[in-house]
């Protein structure tokens, strides 16, 4: 299965429409200083307007599947109970235009859009925002399950925990470091219970996107290979492995970083089976010890680290590097799905790479092509390898509200003029759909 890949927040504009409530990461966009280029995601690419335009683009390169997000706050203003039926309109029309043009709706259930209002009680930080996301879920069922088959609960839990809660870069802009860990639990519980309340809607295709890559420990070293294993813990394994083994990976110190978040029996909810599991893969991380000399950086890639972490990413060198600055690294992709195959056994569904992309500028994309052609092979080499991989999706359709980034990084396939909202399908757009042609 081929496809394209956006979420609601990024793309849809519309802030203040058809009675949306307002999501953590608008208040957090108002702050002075959060979001690089002062941008907010108010209009973004106007999606919530131009989805026929947008579902056309998708039809004529020729995936057969959209993963798009729907936003809770334009369907639980508050966070709920109340359901706003306008907002479930906009998800109604838009499925019914992808049904019509011959692609799949997939929808993600939450990409880090957390209602104001549930943001405002702790968010994920408190056990009960795993309940209300489960009855948000359901009333996502409700409407579109006729039409939609397939389902993702949650996008990436490890970076909104990292980077949300842990870090501050993204919203709700708390700065927790380890005590962040709770919100990991609370996302892996709403993920559980989700999936529970999908089944019971009949639901039978369902998977979740959690963000991996290979953690490359910096040297041979017994420190540089104990750091690189804890980061690689927090990072891959405390998400993958509650998922599909229903269990927390090295249990002492999991229930002790957790600090007494969660109850056995949540693992049993956890780990209900998938049918299968999403891979959104972006690069490999080199993790060494903390230098004794300076203490570790003071900030990686631009995002400010908190002293004393007993890890420290290193930049990796050798390799080129996307506008982002992420080093590009094909070969790290089959390694991590082959890895995933290797450590989990037939514990591990079949696979969906459901992200994959790259920033460059410009509308010539010859090093966005040059991109996914090598991580397409990369993921064929890992079929080949015997690894069931049954979809790769694109990141992104379009350009977008790229977070704390704002507009300056651009990862679509087609263009996106943020004067005028005029969309232009790039060079890589046009390698991709002709590659699908030859293909059928
Ligand atoms: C995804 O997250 C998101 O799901 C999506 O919304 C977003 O637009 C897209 O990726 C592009 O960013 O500094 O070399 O260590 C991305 C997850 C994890 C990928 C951190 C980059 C750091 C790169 N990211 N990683 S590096």
């Amino acid at each position: 299965m081929w496809g394209v890949s956006t979420s609601a927040h990024q793309i849809e504009g519309a802030a203040d429409e058809d009675g949306r409530g307002r999501s953590a990461w608008d208040g957090f966009a108002a702050e002075a200083g959060r979001i690089k280029d002062g941008s907010d995601a108010r209009v973004a690419t106007d999606h919530y307007h131009r989805y026929r335009e947008d579902v056309a683009l998708i039809r004529e390169l020729g995936v057969g599947a959209y993963r798009f997000s729907v936003a809770w706050p334009r369907v639980m203003p508050d966070g709920g109970p109340r359901v706003n039926a306008a907002g479930l309109d906009f998800y109604d029309r838009l499925v019914d235009e992808l049904c019509a043009a011959g692609v799949r709706p997939v929808p993600t259930l939450f990409h880090w859009d957390t209602p104001e209002a549930v943001e405002a009680a702790g968010g994920w930080l408190e056990r009960d925002t795993a309940q209300r996301f489960a009855a948000y879920a359901d009333a996502v069922a409700a409407r579109l399950g006729d039409r939609v088959d397939r389902w993702i609960t949650l996008n990436e839990p490890a970076e909104l925990t990292l980077l949300g809660y842990g870090l501050g870069q993204h919203a709700p802009g708390r700065q927790l470091g380890f005590e962040a860990l709770p919100a990991a639990h609370h996302q892996l519980l709403g993920h559980g219970l989700a999936v529970q309340a999908l089944r019971a809607r009949g639901a039978d295709n369902i998977g979740i996107a959690n963000s991996h890559g290979p953690t490359w420990a910096a040297s041979e070293s017994a420190a540089d290979q104990e750091a690189a294993g804890l980061y690689d813990l927090l990072l891959n394994r405390l998400f993958a492995e509650p998922v599909l083994l229903g269990r927390y990976p090295e249990e002492e110190l999991t229930a002790a970083l957790l600090s007494g978040a969660y109850l056995d029996e949540d693992l049993r909810i956890i780990g209900e089976p998938l049918d299968w599991y999403g891979v959104n893969y972006y690069q490999p991380t080199q993790v060494g010890a903390p230098r004794a000399a300076d203490g570790g950086p003071a900030a990686f890639a631009g995002i400010e680290l908190p002293p004393g972490l007993p890890f420290a990413p290193r930049a990796i060198e050798g390799y080129p590097l996307t506008d982002f600055g992420w080093p590009v690294v094909p070969a790290a992709l089959t390694e991590l799905l082959t890895g995933f195959r290797d450590r989990y056994g037939d514990r591990l569904p079949p696979v969906v790479i459901t992200e994959n992309g790259c920033s460059y500028e410009g509308v010539e994309d010859r090093e966005r092509i040059a991109f996914l052609d090598a991580h397409i092979r990369a993921v064929h080499d890992a079929v080949t390898a015997g690894v069931d991989v049954r979809g790769y999706f694109v990141w992104s359709l379009l350009d977008n509200f790229e977070w704390a980034e704002g507009y300056a990084r651009r990862f679509g396939l087609v263009h996106v003029d943020y004067g005028t909202l005029a969309r232009t399908p790039k060079a890589s757009y046009h390698w991709l759909r002709d590659a699908l042609r030859a293909q059928s």
